[in-house]
């Protein structure tokens, strides 16, 4: 089953998303995620002018050779735009051996190791009372599990707070530069969990994005904080360049901690899973190597207690949406999955056999991954540059977003 061509397609239909299209000769074609937030077109121009000249003639059965081939045959290693490109090819591999076969990916995985994929939706609000609110509609609305964010007193613009519905935090004008106050989010958070706590009792999973905005010592201080209020986890609370730093922010908190949204490779989590320092591994299909190397990392996670949490923001397209699924469905040690639906436009460029319904969601049993392109519509839909905030202190130093 040989490869005999293959395209780029970037599009935007809400917001950015590049994905790659892989064809046999036997007319069987797979897709792939290889949409990284804020860098669309250096991936596409790997894609385009690197990889797919060299998968022409190749065997898309051979998965792994084909990963190996790329990561070891580039001779550089690792980082992002690669990563992410050879993520979007083996999703595509997936994708057309699952056709070949007649069967969903999830079965080629191993099979279903739970009925249902539990997922958490995103609620925030610029108040408490507002953000009670927010999270009340998703509990209406069936959710299990809510993440809660809400603007910090004094601070004009906080992480993970919508305008509007959906939120996005890309911008398409200009360089967005919010300030930050660590000591003013530490002093506000806590009061917000309390809250949440008392008015929704103890079943619902409650979720909280840090996103890369505290030391490790400020962590341990907002993680015990946090512990009355029992969070499902609390994500991302340093960046995590330096693995070790996360032992100190267990020693102080039985606050459950999840990382891993912009890691790559298995080695940037391997010692924070094998020091179990962590409890949920966020790696995702599209950023982290694709299905196959995300299965290394969640078995090598599922060797320490760690389970899995896939990045499910808005910016990983439905085809890498769906692959988290299949992957999610499939492993013993999954954890939970991100949701945030997409917009009218992204999905109907996407038609998806996934479906969400009482707090959960299943993959659906379309052979492959279960998503199409409709590249009619999506070419009506052209890319528009925007890139992510840059988050300064109050005193403009540049921090972490
Ligand atoms: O900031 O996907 O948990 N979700 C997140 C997201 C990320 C964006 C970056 O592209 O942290 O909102
Ligand atoms: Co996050």
């Amino acid at each position: 089953m040989r490869i005999v061509g293959g395209k780029v397609i970037v599009c935007s239909p809400g917001r950015n998303f590049v994905t790659v299209k892989l064809e046999t000769e036997d007319g069987i074609y797979g897709l792939g995620d290889a949409t990284l937030n804020g860098r669309e077109l250096a991936v596409a121009s790997y894609l385009g002018d690197h990889v797919l000249p060299l998968l022409e003639g190749r065997d898309a059965r051979r998965i792994e050779d084909i990963w190996q081939f790329l990561y070891k045959g580039a001779y550089w290693r690792r980082g992002p735009v690669t990563m992410t490109a050879i993520a979007a090819v083996d999703a595509a591999l997936w994708d057309i051996k699952g056709k070949a076969l007649g069967v969903p990916v999830y079965q080629l995985l191993g099979g279903a190791s739970r009925d249902a994929v539990l997922v958490y939706g995103h609620a925030s609000g610029g108040t408490i009372d507002e953000t009670v609110d927010a999270v009340g509609r998703y509990v209406a609305a069936g959710y299990h599990a809510v993440r809660a964010q809400c603007s910090v007193p004094g601070l004009t613009d906080t992480y993970g707070v919508g305008r509007g519905d959906h939120y996005e935090p890309a911008v398409r004008t200009q360089l967005h530069e919010p300030r930050w106050s660590s000591t003013r989010y530490l002093n506000f958070v806590p009061s917000l969990f309390e809250r949440l706590r008392a008015v929704f009792g103890p079943d619902l999973h409650l979720l909280h994005d840090v996103h890369h905005r505290l030391t490790p010592i400020e962590a341990g201080r907002l993680g015990r904080a946090l512990e009355p209020h029992h969070l499902f986890w609390m994500e991302d609370p340093t960046p995590a360049e330096n693995q070790e730093s996360f032992r100190l922010i267990r020693q102080h908190t039985t606050t459950p901690i999840a990382v891993g949204e912009v890691f790559n490779s298995i080695f940037d989590c391997h010692r924070l899973i094998e020091d179990e320092s962590i409890d949920y591994i966020r790696t995702t299909v599209v950023h982290a190597g694709g299905i196959s190397h995300l299965r290394k990392i969640a078995s090598l996670a599922e060797l320490h207690h760690v389970r899995t949490g896939s990045h499910g923001a808005t910016d990983l397209s439905p085809v890498c949406l769906a692959a988290a699924l299949h992957v999610d469905l499939s492993v013993h040690n999954f954890g939970i999955q991100e949701y945030m639906p997409h917009a009218a436009d992204t999905d109907r460029v996407f038609p998806h056999a996934y479906r969400f319904e009482g707090g959960v969601m299943y993959p659906g049993d379309t052979p492959g991954l279960g998503v199409d392109i409709d590249e009619e519509l999506a070419a009506t839909f052209p890319y528009q540059r925007a890139y992510l905030p840059v988050a300064r202190l109050t005193d403009g130093t540049v921090h972490d977003w």
